[in-house]
């Protein structure tokens, strides 16, 4: 029964205070070095936590945060998660201080600490996750490509169980981060403030001129005043399509409903293809409920 392991002392690992101490240890390192990107390693781990669950399918099953795969090559390598070395050598450090933890849940547990300390919504998160084995690797091409559209968006997203509302709550993660040429090939940030949490990010998507960049790389999106900023097609796809333009609306509007409805779908994102007993297996305090961290 359980996931969590015994604690240098032999006690066992897995309450509430433990999992604390997990979070505090992210959290303290998240600005550990000031010239990584844009001083905080919040926005890889959080890109690190979705690549490690947006590989579900719903019909099969397969996929998902229940393994944490990405650690083995076949999946490591696949183009999509180009970079994400940066977040898992980044755990692999705090691995070592809690080697009770599963990685599927440490990395999970990881896009929790970024979004909240970076500004954003607390998430509900729960332990429980088994590490598997290679052969378990997801297939590639389960996550999404920047340069497509809506329909692109709609096969990738309801594969996993998520509707129009979801997808546009979950791509309000675009606040957070950068494109580096030489991970996607794309360029540059979504807003000015890339390590905060906020909905600017819908702001901008509404209100700014954009226009294709000038360049030799992949088709994406420029701000037309300081060519600072960037789109993706994809992130364009919800400012033209009217069931997803009608979210972007109320977000853009109403700051507190994305943190709402984005803690939810990424609390969602985060539980798929982990089977409910692991919830309600899992032994210590918790008896399968939800945690709040802070
Ligand atoms: Zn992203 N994302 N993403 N995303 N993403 C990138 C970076 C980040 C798409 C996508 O192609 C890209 C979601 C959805 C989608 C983050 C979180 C989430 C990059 C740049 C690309 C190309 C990678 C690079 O070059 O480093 C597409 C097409 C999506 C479909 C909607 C969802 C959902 C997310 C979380 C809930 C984050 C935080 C980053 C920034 C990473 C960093 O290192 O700064």
């Amino acid at each position: 029964k359980g996931t969590a392991g015994s604690k240098a002392d032999g006690t066992k690992a897995g309450s509430k205070a433990d999992y604390q101490e997990v979070y505090n240890a992210i959290a303290s390192k998240l600005d550990k070095d000031e010239n990584y990107d844009d001083g905080s390693y919040g926005p890889v781990l959080v890109r690190l936590a979705w690549h490690a669950s947006g590989t579900y399918d719903k019909k099969s099953g397969t996929g998902g945060s229940n393994g944490a795969t990405m650690r083995f090559a076949p999946e490591a390598n696949h183009g999509a998660n180009a970079g994400l070395i940066h977040a898992r050598n980044f755990m692999d450090e705090i691995h070592q201080q809690f080697p009770w933890i599963t990685y599927s849940d440490l990395w999970t547990l990881g896009g929790v600490v970024a979004v909240q300390e970076l500004g954003g919504p607390k998430v509900p998160w729960r332990p429980g996750r088994s590490d598997r084995e290679e052969e378990h690797c997801a297939p590639d091409g389960r996550l999404p490509d920047g340069d497509k559209g809506h329909d692109h968006l709609r096969d990738i997203f309801y594969r996993m169980g998520f509707n129009d509302q979801e997808i546009v709550a979950l791509s309000g993660a675009h606040a957070l981060g950068r494109c580096h040429k030489d991970r996607s090939g794309f360029e540059g940030p979504w807003q000015h403030s890339p390590t905060s949490f906020n909905n600017e990010y819908f702001n901008l998507l509404l209100t700014e001129p954009w226009e294709f960049k000038k360049w030799d790389g992949p088709k994406q999106y420029v701000d037309k005043a300081t060519k600072g900023l960037m789109m993706l097609t994809t992130d364009m796809a919800l400012v033209q399509d009217k069931s997803f333009k009608k979210h972007v609306d109320r977000y853009a509007k109403d700051e507190s409903v994305f943190f709402k409805e984005f803690s939810s779908a990424f609390s969602t994102l985060l539980e798929l293809g982990v089977p409910q007993e692991n919830f309600k297996n899992f032994e210590a305090d918790h008896s399968g409920q939800q945690y709040v961290l802070k």
